[in-house]
């Protein structure tokens, strides 16, 4: 598994040869949501969240409103307060997870080595594609551009030789902020910082180092290897190592693909088969087309269906053969979906995936989200 080559290279590494790793992180991930979907948002301080009045919290603010001081967590009627004329809006998850499905695609094109953090965040190891001859400035420049062209979010990239020092950069210039270090630049680039910034150096460590005088990551690297022992215990090592800029924690891609699948809300519910035909081609394409780029086959094809009352099923129905083609899983698909028609019968959202892949294709990717909450398709993913 590609988990494991990573580690092994890890293990073998001397330093010599350096990893390249991308960290990237949307910005002001649901309130760009919000405003992306809502063009009279856009500019203005938006406040995702609960309402005031409910005990509501901040989950997120725009940058608009982060300039009055409104930050995540914070209770809603603070951030009122702050920002008067901020929009609240309510969460939607389905349509972040959705943005989000689509952003991790697109991270994986550009490298199966992809550990995503949260929704809107993952690591890449880009080191075989910098081998190849392509910068990592480059990578993420194009990596940005993608995601700029395709969801119209912006994204923040950090590259670096490790998953500390890039997660860190990346933070650094945000919003659609870019920050490489270069190999061998990673202490001088932490040096200054605030040791706050190290993951895993929470509120209270860092109060604690401050009253020795620590302030800076410099200042922490600074000491002697018996210090970092004495005051981090078994933690000493990847401290030490973090604020040198020097840890080698692998991208952890662990998750093998079980099903490649693609899914549509449509804007108005759907039943009449001269127009679900054409969404469930489409749909089948998409598919089609991930499963070619992955060098992937499978034998099961899935349609998912939720109707106008939002009562969700699946369909599936196991081909003799297993198959990339984008006729079989939409002639597949298809069958499998007429079946299921019926007069006054709508659709709100259409979903094909497909399964079961043959042993012996490419290399085991990180998964494509499965219908999510859904009867598996095949198996769930391996942890
Ligand atoms: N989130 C949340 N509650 C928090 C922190 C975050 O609900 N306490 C949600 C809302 C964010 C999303 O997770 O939009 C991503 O978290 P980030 O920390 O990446 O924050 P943002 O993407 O909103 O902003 P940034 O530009 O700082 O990355
Ligand atoms: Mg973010």
């Amino acid at each position: 598994m590609i988990h494991e080559s990573v580690m092994e290279s890890a293990a073998v590494g001397t330093g010599l040869a350096p990893r390249h790793i991308l960290h990237a992180d949307l910005d002001a991930f649901y309130a760009a949501v919000e405003q992306l979907d809502n063009p009279e948002l856009r500019g203005k301080p938006v406040l995702v969240g609960g309402r005031p009045e409910d005990r509501g919290v901040v989950a997120t603010a725009s940058y608009e409103a982060r300039r009055f001081g409104v930050h995540s967590a914070m209770p809603m009627r603070s951030a009122v307060r702050r920002c008067p004329q901020g929009v609240i809006v309510r969460p939607r998850f389905d349509r972040y997870r959705e943005v989000s499905d689509r952003v991790m695609e697109i991270f994986h094109d550009l490298t199966g080595l992809v550990e995503p953090l949260s929704l809107d965040e993952a690591y890449l190891d880009i080191t075989d594609l910098v081998l190849e001859g392509s910068p990592p400035l480059r990578l993420a420049l194009d990596l940005k551009r993608r995601v700029k062209e395709e969801t119209g979010l912006t994204l923040s990239v950090g590259a670096a030789t490790s998953k500390s020092v890039a997660k860190i950069a990346s933070d650094l210039n945000k919003p659609d902020g870019l920050v490489v270090v270069l190999p061998g630049e990673e202490a001088a680039f932490l040096a200054p910082l605030l040791v706050a910034r190290i993951w895993g150096i929470g509120p209270k460590t860092a109060e604690r180092l401050r009253a020795e005088g620590i302030e800076s990551i410099g200042q922490l690297a600074s000491q002697p290897v018996e210090w970092f022992t004495q005051r981090f215990g078994q933690r000493a090592a990847s401290v030490r190592d973090k604020a040198l800029g020097q840890d080698r924690e692998p991208v952890h891609t662990e998750r093998v693909t079980k099903s490649v699948s693609a899914e549509t809300t449509f804007a108005n519910d759907l039943g009449d088969p001269a127009k679900l035909h054409p969404e469930l081609a489409g749909l089948a394409g998409r598919v089609a087309r991930h499963l070619e780029h992955k060098g992937l086959r499978g034998r099961t094809v899935t349609v998912k269906a939720r109707l106008a009352d939002f009562t969700t099923f699946t369909r599936q129905a196991t081909l003799p053969a297993a198959t990339a083609a984008e006729s079989a899983i939409r002639d597949t698909a298809w069958r499998l979906l007429s079946l299921e028609l019926q007069p006054g019968r709508t659709f709100r959202l259409l979903g094909v995936g497909v399964s079961s892949f043959v042993e012996g294709g490419a290399a085991p990717q990180l998964q494509l989200p499965l219908f999510e909450g859904e009867t598996a398709v095949g198996d769930s993913a391996g942890n």
